[in-house]
């Protein structure tokens, strides 16, 4: 008999700014729930972001944000969520440089960590709009460490850079 591992539900967010943006953040959104470990459970709208951080002229990014129920451990969902950038020829050069595809876990069911390799919930995402906002669309009513996720988007200073990018990857049907 095999002993079933509980289901955890996992907030992914995607990025990408070189690159066919739209086409790498399908694809991935696909690879990463291409394995019986991980389901996915919801799929934001993909909004257009100006970079936050990192070297200057950097092209916009394309970001959003899933919801998976997953059987795999947190690190086990690192290593896998970094085989995806992997697939997509992320080079890991310069910190927030641009890159083809970042793929970060948000939270972890209510899991803290303070370990560098696998912080969670991810430490800069409370400050973010280019992961609340999605995160917010796609589940109103969303909490990040107890906090509403759409008031947490609503005051991050990066919000005014925030804007429609047009359709869903997965869900072409669904107006962004
Ligand atoms: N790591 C620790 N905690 C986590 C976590 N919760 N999820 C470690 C994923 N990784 C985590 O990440 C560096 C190391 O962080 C990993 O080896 C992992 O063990 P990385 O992806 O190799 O490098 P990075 O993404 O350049 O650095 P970092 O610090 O993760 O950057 P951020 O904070 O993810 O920011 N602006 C816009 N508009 N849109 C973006 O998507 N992204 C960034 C990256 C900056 N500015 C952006 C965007
Ligand atoms: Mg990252």
């Amino acid at each position: 008999m095999t002993l079933q591992r509980p289901l955890t539900r996992a907030i992914l967010a995607l990025g990408s700014n070189l690159g066919e943006r739209q086409g790498t953040l399908s694809a991935a959104v696909g690879e990463l729930v291409d394995r019986p470990e991980v389901r996915l459970v919801d799929v934001s709208p993909v909004v257009s972001t100006k970079p936050v951080g990192g070297p200057g002229g950097q092209p916009d990014f394309l970001n959003m944000v899933i919801a998976v129920d997953t059987t795999l451990e947190p690190l086990e969902l690192l290593a896998h969520c970094q085989a995806v950038e992997l697939a997509h020829h992320r080079e890991r050069k310069v910190r927030w440089g641009a890159r083809t595809l970042d793929v970060d876990i948000i939270t972890y069911d209510d899991v803290e960590s303070a370990d560098p390799e696998l912080t969670l919930p991810h430490p800069r995402a409370a400050g973010r709009a280019f992961v609340l906002y999605p995160w917010s669309l796609m589940d109103p009513g969303a909490t990040l460490a107890g906090r509403s996720v759409a008031e947490l988007a609503a005051a991050a200073a990066d919000m005014p850079g925030i804007g429609h990018a047009g359709l869903d990857p997965v869900d072409e049907g669904r107006p962004a």
